[in-house]
C-alpha cells in the first residue's frame, strides 16, 4: 500500500519540531496547542492564501464512500481544510490519533448556502428515529434548527449479526445512533484483536474519525439483527462541529475546574466537552435509580443532586426506605461507581431544585476518563467504609461477582 504524505505535511512539522527543539517546552500539547493557534492567527493576519493554508492545501480528506453528498461551497471546504490539519501523534496503540486541537473557526457564523442533505422518511420512520436520537448526548446542545437538520440527513441502515458496521483503520463515513440489536467494540492492539466493550440497544458511535480526522479508533461488530440511523460525515462536521465550537467555549472554565479531571491536561478535558451532554432535571426527579443497568457518568453543572440509598433490615434485606447518603453540588461527580465496578447502580440519585448535569457515556468514561481512575476508586474505598459506619455492614459495592 502507497501512503501519500499530503503536500505541506512535512514542513509543517518540521517547523513545529524546530521550535520544540529551540524552545525545549515542559508540555508538548499545550505547546503544540500554542504554536499551531499561532501559525494560524499569523495565516489569518496575512489573508486567506498564506501560510499555513497554502502549506496544507490540496488535502481533501473528504471519504469518497459518502452515501449523499450536497458539494461543499467554497466556505465549508475552507473550514474543513483548517479542521483537517491535525499534527499526527502516535499513541500506545501505535496509530496515528489526533491531539485534539479541532481548529473549525467558532466564529464562523455564516448563513451555509450549500444544500442540505435530505433523506425523506415516512411518519413512522420520523417516530422511531426520533425516539432513538431523544437521549444522544451529541445532539443534546444542539437547537431546533440544527437538530432537524441532523434528523432530515439520517438514512436507515439494517445489519445482520456478524456485519462489520465499522472496520478499525478505515476512513470514516458516517456517525451512527442505535435504534436496536447488539454490537461489539473490537479494538486491534500488537495484532491482537480484543472486545473492549459493547452497545446494548442504545447509544451511538463512529463520532471519533469524523471530529478529529482520524482513522476509525475501533471495530464495531452487531451480533445480533439491529437497526442503525446513520449520518454522513459532511452533515455532522457543518453542525456537530460547529456546535461542539461552542460547547468549548461555554464549558471550558467549568471544566477546568472540576476537582476530578484536575489530573487531565488541557487537550484531554476537550476532548471530554466534545463528548459530552447536557441535561436537565426538575426538583425532585430522579436522575439514577438504584439497581438500574448503568451507561453514563454525570458532573454537577448546577444545583445539587441528593444521593439516596435503599436501607437494609437486620436480615439484609432491601428496605424501600431509602436514605440520604450525600449531596453532590457544583463540579462534584456521580454515577462512576457502576461503570467501575460494572454493577447495577448502588444508590438513586434526585434533583433538589432545578439541576444541570454534565453527562458522558461509559465508552468515552473508559476512553477519556483512564488517568483519573486512581482518584475514583480511591473514593469508591471510602463509600464503603462509610456504608459499614452507616449499615453497620458493606454492600459489597465493588464485588462484581455479588
Ligand atoms: P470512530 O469513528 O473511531 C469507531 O469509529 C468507534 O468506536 C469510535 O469512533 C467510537 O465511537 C467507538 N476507543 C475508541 N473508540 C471507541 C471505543 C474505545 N469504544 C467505542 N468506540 N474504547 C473502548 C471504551 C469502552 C477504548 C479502547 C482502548
Ligand atoms: P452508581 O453508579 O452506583 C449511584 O450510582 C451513585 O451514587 C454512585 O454511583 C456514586 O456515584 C454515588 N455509596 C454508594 N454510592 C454513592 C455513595 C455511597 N455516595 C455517593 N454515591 N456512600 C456515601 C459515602 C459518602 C456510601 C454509602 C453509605
Amino acid at each position: 500500500m502507497s501512503i501519500e504524505i499530503p503536500h505541506g505535511l512535512t514542513d509543517l512539522l518540521q517547523g513545529y519540531t524546530v521550535e520544540v527543539l529551540r524552545k525545549r517546552p515542559a508540555d508538548l500539547v499545550e505547546f503544540a496547542i500554542q504554536y499551531f493557534t499561532r501559525l494560524k492567527e499569523n495565516r489569518e493576519r496575512d489573508g486567506a492564501g498564506g501560510g499555513l493554508k497554502t502549506l496544507t492545501k490540496g488535502v481533501n480528506f473528504e471519504s469518497e464512500s459518502m452515501q449523499t453528498e450536497p458539494n461543499g461551497d467554497e466556505e465549508e471546504d475552507e473550514d474543513d481544510d483548517d479542521s483537517d490539519f491535525e499534527p499526527p501523534v502516535i499513541n500506545r496503540l501505535g496509530r496515528r490519533v489526533s491531539v485534539c486541537a479541532e481548529a473549525f473557526n467558532p466564529d464562523d457564523e455564516e448563513e451555509d448556502t450549500e444544500p442540505k442533505v435530505v433523506h425523506p422518511k415516512t411518519d413512522e420512520q420520523r417516530c422511531r428515529l426520533q425516539d432513538a436520537c431523544k437521549d444522544i448526548l451529541l445532539f443534546k446542545n444542539l437547537d431546533q434548527e440544527q437538530l432537524s437538520q441532523v434528523l432530515d440527513a439520517m438514512f436507515e441502515r439494517r445489519v445482520k449479526p456478524q456485519e462489520h458496521v465499522i472496520d478499525q483503520g478505515d476512513d470514516g463515513d458516517n456517525f451512527y445512533v442505535i435504534e436496536r440489536g447488539l454490537y461489539d467494540i473490537f479494538v486491534t492492539r500488537d495484532n491482537q484483536s480484543h472486545c473492549v466493550g459493547r452497545y446494548d440497544n442504545r447509544g451511538s458511535f463512529g463520532e471519533l474519525a469524523l471530529m478529529y480526522n482520524t482513522p476509525r479508533a475501533a471495530t464495531i461488530v452487531a451480533t445480533t439483527e439491529g437497526a442503525l440511523w446513520g449520518l454522513d460525515r459532511v452533515t455532522f462536521r457543518r453542525i456537530i462541529l460547529k456546535n461542539n465550537a461552542k460547547k468549548r467555549r461555554m464549558y471550558e472554565l467549568f471544566i477546568e475546574s472540576v476537582p476530578i479531571l484536575k489530573s487531565l491536561d488541557v487537550s484531554e478535558r476537550m476532548k471530554i466537552v466534545d463528548v459530552i451532554g447536557e441535561k436537565l432535571y426538575q426538583d425532585g426527579e430522579r436522575i439514577i435509580a438504584q439497581g438500574d443497568k448503568a451507561d453514563c457518568f454525570y458532573i454537577v453543572e448546577s444545583g445539587e443532586v441528593k444521593i439516596m440509598m435503599k436501607s437494609k433490615t437486620k436480615t439484609g434485606q432491601e428496605s424501600n426506605q431509602e436514605v440520604e447518603i450525600a449531596r453532590c453540588s457544583r463540579g462534584q461527580y456521580f454515577g462512576e461507581l457502576a461503570l467501575v465496578t460494572n454493577k447495577p447502580r448502588a444508590a438513586s440519585a434526585y434533583a433538589i431544585g432545578d439541576v444541570k448535569c454534565l453527562v458522558m457515556d461509559v465508552q468515552a468514561f473508559e476512553r477519556l476518563l483512564g488517568p483519573c481512575m486512581d482518584i475514583m476508586k480511591r473514593n469508591i474505598t471510602h463509600y464503603e467504609e462509610q456504608l459499614v459506619a452507616l449499615f453497620g455492614s458493606s454492600m459489597d459495592l465493588t464485588d462484581p461477582g455479588n
